[in-house]
């Protein structure tokens, strides 16, 4: 059966990373509801995520995102190093700029494309100040109508100026490519699936990876066998979890659909993608329109700790003998077995061993750092996506 010491070990070294949009307003493209509170400045947003690590010990690292967090990237890495925080992957924003209404690197005018990669090359400089190891890439690129542009001409602008990225990476650098199906484009997007995204890293070189991001799949996707064939191919770079019901919904991690999470992190596990070799990055991106946002995040982290759990508890050897049998109930019910185990007692004594409390929710709540952050950040300009 189970060396639970050895799943606490794998536990105690999970690492979670944090969006810092996450900590700003956000909504949807009804209302964005700004909340009490809520930080005015990237020094802020470290200091909330930084609670999330205080409370939960596996959230050291902050994602950031360009220019939503423009400021003294060298400052920053100082202030955050002084509260535990490390900064993490530097995401490029080539979606808001008027001049991208038609597209950013794959846009008909090559001005304006030069104009995207030149912003993508700022996020490069960036990295070199923050010392992040991941570009993550998303393209808001794409179409709303048949006919508006050439599908293939715009696969070769856009193999172009991520050749032209790449290029500029450092050695110990890489760059994550993020798709989406659908959203902003409607008719087609430019990296709208695991394929296109996996064919655009193969062609650029090993320190070229795909990102999944859970929210970004056609209904009823299997995630997991994406996750199964990247982890094979070694071209799995990150994940950008949140979860959903119908679209791109950024809702918490594991909120709308935990076994789905549970069997995801199996695959991760099988593959033992959890090592700090395997080099995956894992990124909560999530946005929380109406729920507190420190508290959101601790639960986020604790859903995906409960579904890392989860999946250390299959017993594979079992598995693998029933799926060897083809007992196909035996090998479901292996698996059914973990995920119907309740392993909070189990994160619960880890957290203790860690000198945590064994409730990082109940925890944050006593601390009453949600009301201080009120009561402070008077005046000044909330952050937020800024749409
Ligand atoms: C796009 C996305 C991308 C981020 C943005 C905040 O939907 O998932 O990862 O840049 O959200
Ligand atoms: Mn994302």
């Amino acid at each position: 059966m189970h060396n639970l010491s050895a799943v606490k070990d794998t536990l105690r070294a999970q690492r979670i990373e944090m969006p810092s949009w996450a900590f700003g307003n956000s909504g949807t493209r009804f209302k964005v509801f700004p909340q009490a509170g809520v930080p005015r400045s990237p020094y802020e947003k470290i200091a909330d995520a930084a609670q999330v690590h205080l409370f939960t010990g596996v959230a050291p690292s902050v994602a950031l995102h360009i220019p939503w967090d423009k400021t003294d990237y060298v400052e920053l890495r100082k202030v955050a190093g002084d509260v535990g925080i490390e900064l993490g992957t530097i995401n490029a924003n080539v979606f808001q700029d008027e001049d991208f209404m038609l597209g950013s690197v794959t846009n008909p005018d090559a001005a304006i494309r030069r104009k995207a990669l030149d912003h993508l090359f700022e996020c490069v400089d960036v990295m070199d100040q923050t010392g992040s190891r991941d570009l993550k890439l998303w393209f808001s690129d794409g179409t709303n109508y048949p006919g508006q542009d050439n599908i293939r001409v715009r696969q070769d602008r856009l193999a172009e100026a991520l050749a032209a990225v790449y290029e500029r990476l450092a050695d110990t650098q890489r760059l994550i490519l993020e798709y989406k199906m659908f959203e902003p484009g409607f008719y087609t997007m430019d990296v709208p699936d695991w394929g296109t995204a996996f064919a655009h890293c193969l062609q650029l070189g090993p320190r070229a990876k795909v990102c999944i991001d859970t929210g970004h799949h056609a209904p009823g996707t299997n995630i997991e066998f994406i996750v199964a064939v990247l982890l094979r191919a070694g071209k799995l770079g990150a994940f950008d979890f949140n979860s959903r019901f119908y679209a791109d919904d950024d809702l918490m991690v594991g909120s709308a659909d935990p076994f789905q999470l549970f069997r995801i992190l199996f695959e991760v596990v099988l593959a033992d993608g959890l090592a700090p070799a395997a080099e995956i990055s894992f990124m909560l991106d999530q946005c929380h329109n109406i729920e507190p946002k420190i508290p959101a995040q601790i639960r986020s982290v604790m859903n995906v700790q409960e579904a890392t759990a989860k999946a250390l508890l299959v017993d594979t050897e079992a598995l693998a003998a029933a799926q060897a049998a083809r007992d196909v109930l035996g090998a479901n019910a292996v698996l059914m077995d973990a995920y119907n185990t309740d392993v909070r007692p189990l994160l619960a004594e880890l957290r203790g061993e860690q000198g945590l409390d064994v409730d990082p929710m109940a925890a944050y709540l006593r601390s009453g750092y949600g009301s201080v952050i009120v009561a402070d950040r008077v005046g000044g300009e909330q952050a937020g996506w800024g749409a």
